[in-house]
């Protein structure tokens, strides 16, 4: 699959700091240290309707864990996944009398609009399921020929208790995990399982459905957290930097890729830190497609809001803080935008230098977004009531924005 075209990264003075963030399989802040090329795979998404601010902002989050490597002067290798055939994307569908493939190529399509209008930087590699088919068939077969895997009815589960790490990355109680597991697309209450938190890892054909052919698996298709495991392998390989999506991803889907993993190769962890991003909510719920409680970044962009007050509504809010979508976020956002446009308009002003430094300090410091605005604003307030005599600062100052936040002024 195409991704979205890159905006620039403009060049900084000096260089950034490595990134020290939080882990939830350890629960601890961990400092990074990548190789030349820093490793990342980001969860994508499942295409059934249009972008929300909740996606947005999680997303929001690995585009500044790759804007500080960019800043350390190392490459990225960035892989994302778009989830485009899973049972809710099927029963949207049906519930709209539409073609199933045209729901998921409209909904990725306009995600791609959104992730370009908000200055996301795209993956190197944009893989949809449908096409990792290919490489999952033979990785569910591994894990059947390795005794990690049965079948039930024609369907192949993955045996959690095949893997001695189960519930290092969640840390969950089984009561918990057994909760989770059936709002979060499992099927607990199956009758016939081994353990109630088996994960399917291939689905035999049903009549209606989709399904393609899985040579000894039989037609069928794959299950959600394999999907993720056989793209990540794929493309990253063992032990890359770092896993993100939404902190509803902790469980199962994160806990059950990770064990996917460590079953086939012997290694744990897959990645070296798994990151997760709050949830944004709206009248006080997880916004949610399945609610339908949500605000579109679509929405916002045709009413002619400026792409750069949603991104700095979502910088606003510490990337790991479940916080709460509302008017007053986005005035805000863009009253903000307007003091610092203002300040920038001016070819000169206080000095960057310290400024350019405590953004990077502030967001090698798990992300911390919202300390990084307030450098700003500060800057921005004393360019208001003071100026200053550095010929080029506002212009050093926009570079930065632009570089590390991903916000244009
Ligand atoms: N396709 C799978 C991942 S492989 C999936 O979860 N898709 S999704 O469309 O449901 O979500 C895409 C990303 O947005 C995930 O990382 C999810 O954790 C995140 N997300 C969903 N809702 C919210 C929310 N309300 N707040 C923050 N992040 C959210
Ligand atoms: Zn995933």
């Amino acid at each position: 699959m195409h991704a979205w075209p890159a905006s620039e990264v403009p060049a900084l003075p000096g260089k950034g700091r490595d990134l020290q963030i939080h882990d939830t399989a350890t629960g601890r802040l961990v400092t990074l240290e990548p190789g030349p090329v820093a490793r990342i795979y980001v969860c994508g998404i499942t295409p059934y309707d249009a972008t929300h601010m909740g996606h947005a902002a999680t997303y929001n989050a690995f585009d500044l864990v790759q804007r500080v490597w960019l800043d350390t002067k190392r490459q990225v290798h960035y892989v994302q996944n778009v989830t485009d055939v899973d049972d809710p994307l099927l029963e949207r569908a049906e519930r709209d009398g539409v073609d199933w493939v045209a729901l998921a190529e409209k909904e990725t399509a306009l995600f791609r609009e959104d992730m370009t209008a908000l200055r996301m930087l795209p993956p190197q590699d944009y893989i949809g399921a449908v096409e990792a088919i290919p490489g999952i068939v033979p990785l569910v077969e591994r894990l059947r020929d390795a005794g990690a895997a049965y079948e039930l009815e024609g369907d192949i589960y993955f045996s959690v208790e095949a893997d001695p790490d189960f519930g290092k990355v969640s840390g969950l109680d089984a009561a918990a995990m057994r909760l989770l597991s059936a709002e979060r697309g499992g099927d607990p209450d199956r009758v016939g399982k081994k353990n109630p938190l088996d994960p399917m890892l291939w689905m035999a054909a049903r009549e209606g459905e989709p399904s393609w052919d899985g040579g000894s698996l039989g037609r069928g298709r794959p299950g959600w957290h394999i999907e993720c495991v056989a793209i990540a392998l794929d493309h990253l390989g063992m032990g890359f930097d770092v896993q993100g999506g939404g902190s509803d991803l902790a469980f199962p889907h994160h806990e059950m890729g990770a064990s996917h993993a460590q079953v086939l190769t012997g290694e744990f962890p897959m990645a070296k830190a798994y990151v997760h991003a709050g949830m944004v909510a709206l009248h006080g719920e997880k916004m949610s497609k399945s609610k339908g409680n949500l605000v579109f970044v679509s929405k916002l962009r045709r009413d002619g809001v400026d792409p750069a007050a949603i991104r700095l509504s979502l910088l606003a809010h510490h990337y790991r803080a479940d916080w709460e979508w509302t008017d007053q976020v986005l005035e805000d956002a863009v009253a903000r935008l307007d003091r610092w446009r203002a300040a920038v308009s001016r070819p000169d002003g206080p000095p960057a230098e310290a400024l350019v430094e405590e953004i990077r300090a502030a967001l090698a410091n798990d992300l911390d977004a919202p300390a990084a605005l307030a450098a700003v604003d500060r800057w921005a307030a004393f360019q208001q009531e003071q100026g200053g005599t550095d010929e080029g600062a506002p212009g050093v100052v926009s570079r930065a924005v632009d570089a590390l936040l991903g916000v244009a002024l």
